[in-house]
Protein backbone atom coordinates (compact mmCIF):
# COMPACT_ATOMS: atom_id res chain seq x y z
CA UNK A 1 0.00 0.00 0.00
CA UNK A 2 1.13 3.58 -1.09
CA UNK A 3 0.64 6.45 0.86
CA UNK A 4 -0.20 8.47 -2.05
CA UNK A 5 -4.19 8.06 -2.90
CA UNK A 6 -3.00 8.87 -6.42
CA UNK A 7 -0.30 6.76 -7.08
CA UNK A 8 -2.97 3.64 -5.68
CA UNK A 9 -5.65 4.39 -8.28
CA UNK A 10 -3.10 4.57 -11.11
CA UNK A 11 -1.60 1.31 -10.43
CA UNK A 12 -5.34 -0.11 -9.74
CA UNK A 13 -6.82 1.14 -12.76
CA UNK A 14 -3.39 0.12 -14.72
CA UNK A 15 -3.80 -3.74 -13.08
CA UNK A 16 -7.20 -4.24 -14.93
CA UNK A 17 -8.40 -6.03 -17.36
CA UNK A 18 -9.78 -3.28 -18.66
CA UNK A 19 -7.60 -0.17 -18.06
CA UNK A 20 -9.14 2.41 -16.34
CA UNK A 21 -8.56 5.79 -14.09
CA UNK A 22 -10.77 7.86 -12.68
CA UNK A 23 -11.50 11.36 -13.88
CA UNK A 24 -11.61 13.06 -11.02
CA UNK A 25 -7.45 13.05 -11.64
CA UNK A 26 -8.51 15.61 -14.65
CA UNK A 27 -8.74 17.91 -12.42
CA UNK A 28 -5.54 19.74 -11.54
CA UNK A 29 -4.89 23.60 -12.10
CA UNK A 30 -4.05 23.02 -16.23
CA UNK A 31 -7.27 20.55 -16.12
CA UNK A 32 -9.64 23.14 -14.35
CA UNK A 33 -8.27 25.64 -17.04
CA UNK A 34 -8.77 23.24 -20.09
CA UNK A 35 -12.53 22.31 -18.17
CA UNK A 36 -13.21 26.47 -18.83
CA UNK A 37 -12.04 26.39 -22.20
CA UNK A 38 -14.16 23.17 -23.11
CA UNK A 39 -17.29 24.91 -21.30
CA UNK A 40 -16.90 27.96 -24.11
CA UNK A 41 -16.47 25.67 -26.69
CA UNK A 42 -19.07 25.60 -30.03
CA UNK A 43 -19.54 21.99 -29.29
CA UNK A 44 -20.22 21.60 -25.62
CA UNK A 45 -23.72 22.91 -25.09
CA UNK A 46 -24.36 21.56 -21.45
CA UNK A 47 -22.53 24.86 -19.67
CA UNK A 48 -24.08 27.31 -22.31
CA UNK A 49 -27.80 25.61 -21.77
CA UNK A 50 -27.52 25.10 -18.00
CA UNK A 51 -26.70 28.74 -17.79
CA UNK A 52 -29.46 30.07 -19.87
CA UNK A 53 -31.82 27.81 -17.77
CA UNK A 54 -30.50 29.77 -14.77
CA UNK A 55 -30.23 32.99 -15.74
CA UNK A 56 -34.34 32.63 -16.43
CA UNK A 57 -35.14 31.09 -13.46
CA UNK A 58 -32.69 32.02 -10.50
CA UNK A 59 -34.58 33.87 -8.60
CA UNK A 60 -37.01 30.77 -8.33
CA UNK A 61 -34.36 28.78 -7.59
CA UNK A 62 -33.47 31.13 -4.81
CA UNK A 63 -36.89 30.95 -3.29
CA UNK A 64 -36.57 27.39 -2.99
CA UNK A 65 -33.30 27.54 -1.11
CA UNK A 66 -34.80 29.94 1.15
CA UNK A 67 -33.59 32.83 3.46
CA UNK A 68 -30.36 32.41 5.47
CA UNK A 69 -29.32 29.26 4.02
CA UNK A 70 -26.24 27.95 3.79
CA UNK A 71 -25.22 26.86 0.28
CA UNK A 72 -22.70 24.07 -0.39
CA UNK A 73 -21.54 23.58 -4.02
CA UNK A 74 -19.94 20.48 -4.59
CA UNK A 75 -17.35 20.32 -7.54
CA UNK A 76 -17.64 24.34 -7.76
CA UNK A 77 -14.93 24.59 -10.52
CA UNK A 78 -14.25 28.18 -11.66
CA UNK A 79 -17.56 29.51 -9.48
CA UNK A 80 -19.11 30.94 -12.65
CA UNK A 81 -22.84 29.72 -12.51
CA UNK A 82 -23.18 30.25 -8.66
CA UNK A 83 -23.13 34.10 -9.00
CA UNK A 84 -26.57 34.33 -10.76
CA UNK A 85 -28.22 32.55 -7.44
CA UNK A 86 -25.71 34.27 -4.77
CA UNK A 87 -26.86 37.69 -6.72
CA UNK A 88 -30.46 36.25 -5.52
CA UNK A 89 -30.54 34.99 -2.50
CA UNK A 90 -31.99 36.38 0.78
CA UNK A 91 -29.18 37.05 3.11
CA UNK A 92 -27.33 33.59 2.56
CA UNK A 93 -25.24 32.32 5.84
CA UNK A 94 -22.26 31.18 3.84
CA UNK A 95 -20.90 29.65 0.24
CA UNK A 96 -18.85 26.92 0.89
CA UNK A 97 -17.16 25.84 -2.26
CA UNK A 98 -16.21 22.23 -2.13
CA UNK A 99 -13.53 20.87 -5.36
CA UNK A 100 -10.65 18.65 -5.40
CA UNK A 101 -8.47 20.99 -7.82
CA UNK A 102 -7.33 22.60 -4.81
CA UNK A 103 -4.92 26.04 -6.16
CA UNK A 104 -8.15 26.52 -8.70
CA UNK A 105 -10.44 26.80 -6.34
CA UNK A 106 -8.75 29.10 -3.66
CA UNK A 107 -8.32 31.44 -6.07
CA UNK A 108 -11.62 31.61 -7.49
CA UNK A 109 -12.37 31.68 -4.07
CA UNK A 110 -10.72 34.42 -3.16
CA UNK A 111 -11.62 36.61 -6.67
CA UNK A 112 -15.57 35.98 -5.38
CA UNK A 113 -15.19 36.96 -1.86
CA UNK A 114 -13.87 39.97 -3.39
CA UNK A 115 -16.88 40.50 -5.59
CA UNK A 116 -19.24 39.36 -2.08
CA UNK A 117 -17.61 41.33 0.64
CA UNK A 118 -20.67 40.59 2.55
CA UNK A 119 -20.57 36.64 2.16
CA UNK A 120 -19.06 34.12 4.37
CA UNK A 121 -17.11 32.30 1.79
CA UNK A 122 -15.14 29.05 2.84
CA UNK A 123 -13.14 27.26 0.22
CA UNK A 124 -13.15 23.56 1.09
CA UNK A 125 -10.58 21.53 -0.88
CA UNK A 126 -12.29 17.88 -0.68
CA UNK A 127 -13.16 14.65 -2.65
CA UNK A 128 -17.17 15.15 -2.25
CA UNK A 129 -17.05 11.23 -3.01
CA UNK A 130 -15.31 10.59 0.50
CA UNK A 131 -16.32 11.87 3.82
CA UNK A 132 -15.45 15.55 4.38
CA UNK A 133 -15.77 17.96 7.13
CA UNK A 134 -17.39 21.32 6.84
CA UNK A 135 -17.14 24.43 9.03
CA UNK A 136 -19.97 24.39 11.54
CA UNK A 137 -22.10 26.64 10.53
CA UNK A 138 -25.19 28.79 11.88
CA UNK A 139 -27.81 28.41 8.93
CA UNK A 140 -31.54 27.95 8.87
CA UNK A 141 -30.96 25.30 6.34
CA UNK A 142 -28.17 23.71 4.45
CA UNK A 143 -28.49 23.35 0.81
CA UNK A 144 -26.12 21.64 -1.77
CA UNK A 145 -25.52 23.17 -5.34
CA UNK A 146 -24.09 20.32 -8.00
CA UNK A 147 -24.30 21.94 -11.20
CA UNK A 148 -22.59 20.79 -14.61
CA UNK A 149 -23.77 17.50 -14.70
CA UNK A 150 -20.90 16.50 -12.31
CA UNK A 151 -23.34 13.39 -11.08
CA UNK A 152 -23.42 12.57 -14.85
CA UNK A 153 -19.75 11.56 -14.29
CA UNK A 154 -20.22 8.96 -11.45
CA UNK A 155 -21.86 4.89 -12.59
CA UNK A 156 -25.58 5.33 -11.74
CA UNK A 157 -24.91 2.96 -7.99
CA UNK A 158 -22.63 5.22 -7.24
CA UNK A 159 -24.24 8.53 -8.07
CA UNK A 160 -26.82 6.77 -5.67
CA UNK A 161 -24.35 6.64 -3.13
CA UNK A 162 -23.55 10.33 -3.46
CA UNK A 163 -27.24 11.66 -3.36
CA UNK A 164 -27.70 9.60 -0.05
CA UNK A 165 -24.59 10.99 0.97
CA UNK A 166 -26.30 14.95 0.14
CA UNK A 167 -29.18 13.78 2.34
CA UNK A 168 -26.99 13.14 5.35
CA UNK A 169 -24.95 16.39 4.51
CA UNK A 170 -27.88 18.73 4.19
CA UNK A 171 -30.03 16.70 7.06
CA UNK A 172 -34.00 16.06 6.88
CA UNK A 173 -35.98 19.23 5.05
CA UNK A 174 -32.58 20.21 3.16
CA UNK A 175 -32.24 20.98 -0.28
CA UNK A 176 -30.11 20.10 -3.54
CA UNK A 177 -30.19 22.05 -6.62
CA UNK A 178 -28.79 19.79 -9.02
CA UNK A 179 -27.89 19.95 -12.98
CA UNK A 180 -28.17 17.17 -15.25
CA UNK A 181 -27.64 17.00 -19.25
CA UNK A 182 -30.07 14.83 -20.66
CA UNK A 183 -30.37 12.35 -23.23
CA UNK A 184 -30.62 13.52 -26.86
CA UNK A 185 -29.17 13.06 -30.66
CA UNK A 186 -25.96 11.17 -30.62
CA UNK A 187 -24.50 13.37 -32.86
CA UNK A 188 -25.06 16.43 -30.80
CA UNK A 189 -23.54 14.43 -27.73
CA UNK A 190 -20.71 13.24 -29.74
CA UNK A 191 -19.89 16.28 -31.23
CA UNK A 192 -19.33 18.29 -27.79
CA UNK A 193 -16.68 15.65 -26.64
CA UNK A 194 -14.86 15.55 -29.79
CA UNK A 195 -14.64 19.43 -30.39
CA UNK A 196 -12.46 20.26 -33.48
CA UNK A 197 -10.29 22.73 -31.64
CA UNK A 198 -9.23 19.29 -29.63
CA UNK A 199 -9.35 20.91 -26.26
CA UNK A 200 -11.14 17.65 -24.83
CA UNK A 201 -8.53 16.08 -26.36
CA UNK A 202 -5.67 17.93 -24.16
CA UNK A 203 -8.12 17.81 -21.33
CA UNK A 204 -8.03 14.18 -21.41
CA UNK A 205 -4.02 13.60 -22.26
CA UNK A 206 -4.07 15.73 -19.29
CA UNK A 207 -4.21 13.06 -16.89
CA UNK A 208 -1.41 11.11 -18.34
CA UNK A 209 0.93 14.94 -18.31
CA UNK A 210 -0.04 14.45 -14.90
CA UNK A 211 1.21 10.60 -14.43
CA UNK A 212 4.44 11.77 -15.57
CA UNK A 213 4.81 14.91 -13.58
CA UNK A 214 3.28 13.91 -10.33
CA UNK A 215 3.84 10.61 -10.28
CA UNK A 216 7.38 10.12 -12.41
CA UNK A 217 5.69 7.70 -14.83
CA UNK A 218 7.87 6.55 -17.99
CA UNK A 219 5.35 7.16 -20.66
CA UNK A 220 5.18 8.36 -24.41
CA UNK A 221 1.98 10.69 -24.13
CA UNK A 222 1.82 11.65 -27.70
CA UNK A 223 1.54 7.64 -28.29
CA UNK A 224 -2.03 8.01 -26.84
CA UNK A 225 -4.84 9.59 -28.64
CA UNK A 226 -8.67 10.87 -27.42
CA UNK A 227 -11.30 8.89 -28.25
CA UNK A 228 -14.95 9.67 -27.02
CA UNK A 229 -18.38 7.92 -28.46
CA UNK A 230 -22.02 7.53 -27.29
CA UNK A 231 -22.73 4.12 -25.48
CA UNK A 232 -26.01 3.55 -26.53
CA UNK A 233 -26.95 0.72 -24.39
CA UNK A 234 -25.76 2.66 -21.07
CA UNK A 235 -26.63 5.69 -22.20
CA UNK A 236 -23.42 7.50 -21.52
CA UNK A 237 -20.22 8.91 -23.85
CA UNK A 238 -17.20 7.61 -22.91
CA UNK A 239 -13.61 8.97 -23.10
CA UNK A 240 -10.43 6.95 -23.31
CA UNK A 241 -7.19 7.10 -24.31
CA UNK A 242 -6.28 4.91 -27.19
CA UNK A 243 -2.22 3.25 -27.58
CA UNK A 244 -1.33 3.78 -31.11
CA UNK A 245 1.26 0.82 -30.99
CA UNK A 246 2.07 -1.59 -28.54
CA UNK A 247 4.33 -0.09 -25.76
CA UNK A 248 4.94 0.23 -22.10
CA UNK A 249 4.20 1.88 -19.39
CA UNK A 250 6.42 2.25 -15.88
CA UNK A 251 5.25 3.95 -13.00
CA UNK A 252 5.66 3.11 -9.24
CA UNK A 253 8.14 0.53 -10.11
CA UNK A 254 5.40 -1.15 -11.60
CA UNK A 255 5.63 -1.69 -16.08
CA UNK A 256 2.03 -1.97 -17.41
CA UNK A 257 2.03 -3.57 -21.41
CA UNK A 258 -0.37 -1.94 -23.72
CA UNK A 259 -1.27 -3.67 -26.88
CA UNK A 260 -2.19 -1.98 -30.37
CA UNK A 261 -4.86 -0.39 -30.05
CA UNK A 262 -5.94 -0.95 -26.25
CA UNK A 263 -7.58 1.83 -24.26
CA UNK A 264 -7.78 3.52 -20.73
CA UNK A 265 -11.24 4.08 -19.89
CA UNK A 266 -10.66 7.56 -18.34
CA UNK A 267 -14.44 8.66 -18.26
CA UNK A 268 -18.27 8.06 -18.29
CA UNK A 269 -20.81 11.17 -19.19
CA UNK A 270 -23.94 9.54 -18.48
CA UNK A 271 -27.07 11.10 -20.10
CA UNK A 272 -30.15 10.74 -17.92
CA UNK A 273 -34.30 10.30 -18.59
CA UNK A 274 -35.76 12.73 -15.90
CA UNK A 275 -38.85 10.55 -14.98
CA UNK A 276 -35.96 7.70 -14.45
CA UNK A 277 -33.84 9.87 -12.49
CA UNK A 278 -36.73 11.15 -10.67
CA UNK A 279 -37.38 7.27 -9.39
CA UNK A 280 -33.64 6.77 -8.27
CA UNK A 281 -33.81 10.16 -6.48
CA UNK A 282 -37.16 9.10 -4.62
CA UNK A 283 -35.13 6.19 -3.17
CA UNK A 284 -31.90 7.79 -2.41
CA UNK A 285 -34.61 10.16 0.00
CA UNK A 286 -35.14 13.11 -1.82
CA UNK A 287 -38.33 14.69 -3.12
CA UNK A 288 -38.34 16.79 -6.82
CA UNK A 289 -39.68 20.05 -6.04
CA UNK A 290 -39.54 21.76 -9.31
CA UNK A 291 -37.81 20.69 -12.47
CA UNK A 292 -36.73 23.51 -15.13
CA UNK A 293 -35.41 22.71 -18.35
CA UNK A 294 -34.86 24.49 -22.11
CA UNK A 295 -36.93 24.48 -25.08
CA UNK A 296 -35.14 21.92 -26.64
CA UNK A 297 -34.57 20.14 -22.91
CA UNK A 298 -31.45 19.27 -23.18
CA UNK A 299 -30.63 19.94 -20.24
CA UNK A 300 -32.24 20.06 -16.51
CA UNK A 301 -31.91 21.86 -13.24
CA UNK A 302 -34.06 19.91 -10.36
CA UNK A 303 -34.56 21.31 -6.68
CA UNK A 304 -35.27 18.74 -4.22
CA UNK A 305 -35.71 18.35 -0.61
CA UNK A 306 -33.98 15.65 1.77
CA UNK A 307 -37.13 13.77 3.55
CA UNK A 308 -34.47 11.52 5.63
N1 LIG B 1 -19.40 23.15 -11.42
C1 LIG B 1 -18.63 23.60 -12.56
C2 LIG B 1 -17.43 22.70 -12.85
C3 LIG B 1 -17.78 21.33 -13.40
S1 LIG B 1 -16.29 20.43 -13.82
C4 LIG B 1 -19.54 23.71 -13.75
O1 LIG B 1 -20.69 23.33 -13.65
O2 LIG B 1 -19.10 24.19 -14.80
C5 LIG B 1 -16.28 19.25 -12.50
C6 LIG B 1 -15.68 19.86 -11.24
O3 LIG B 1 -15.82 18.91 -10.19
C7 LIG B 1 -14.19 20.18 -11.37
O4 LIG B 1 -13.93 21.46 -10.84
C8 LIG B 1 -13.52 19.08 -10.56
O5 LIG B 1 -12.30 19.49 -9.99
C9 LIG B 1 -14.57 18.72 -9.54
N2 LIG B 1 -14.55 17.34 -9.10
C10 LIG B 1 -14.62 16.22 -9.87
N3 LIG B 1 -14.65 15.12 -9.10
C11 LIG B 1 -14.59 15.57 -7.81
C12 LIG B 1 -14.60 14.90 -6.55
N4 LIG B 1 -14.66 13.57 -6.48
N5 LIG B 1 -14.55 15.66 -5.42
C13 LIG B 1 -14.48 17.03 -5.51
N6 LIG B 1 -14.47 17.71 -6.67
C14 LIG B 1 -14.54 16.98 -7.81
C1 LIG C 1 -17.68 17.83 -15.47
N1 LIG C 1 -18.36 16.93 -16.40
C2 LIG C 1 -19.80 16.96 -16.20
C3 LIG C 1 -17.95 17.08 -17.79
C4 LIG C 1 -18.81 16.18 -18.70
O1 LIG C 1 -19.34 16.69 -19.69
O2 LIG C 1 -18.97 14.99 -18.40
C5 LIG C 1 -16.49 16.77 -17.98
C6 LIG C 1 -16.08 16.75 -19.41
N2 LIG C 1 -15.48 15.74 -20.01
C7 LIG C 1 -15.26 16.06 -21.26
N3 LIG C 1 -15.75 17.27 -21.49
C8 LIG C 1 -16.26 17.72 -20.34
Amino acid sequence: MNVDPFLDDVLEGLSRPRKRLPSKYFYDAIGSKLFDRITSLEEYYPTRTELSILRKHAAAMAARCGPNCALIELGAGSLTKVRWLLDRLVQPAAYLPVDVSGEHLQRAAKELANDYPKLDVRAVVADFAHPFVLPALPAERRVAYFPGSTIGNFDPPEADALLRRIVRLVGPGGGLLLGIDLQKDIGVLEAAYNDARGITAEFNRNLLVRLHRELGADINIAAFRHRAFYNRELHRIEMHLVSMHEQRVTVGGRTFGFRNGETIHTENSYKCDLAEFGRRAAASGLRVDEVWTDSRRFFAVLYMTAIG
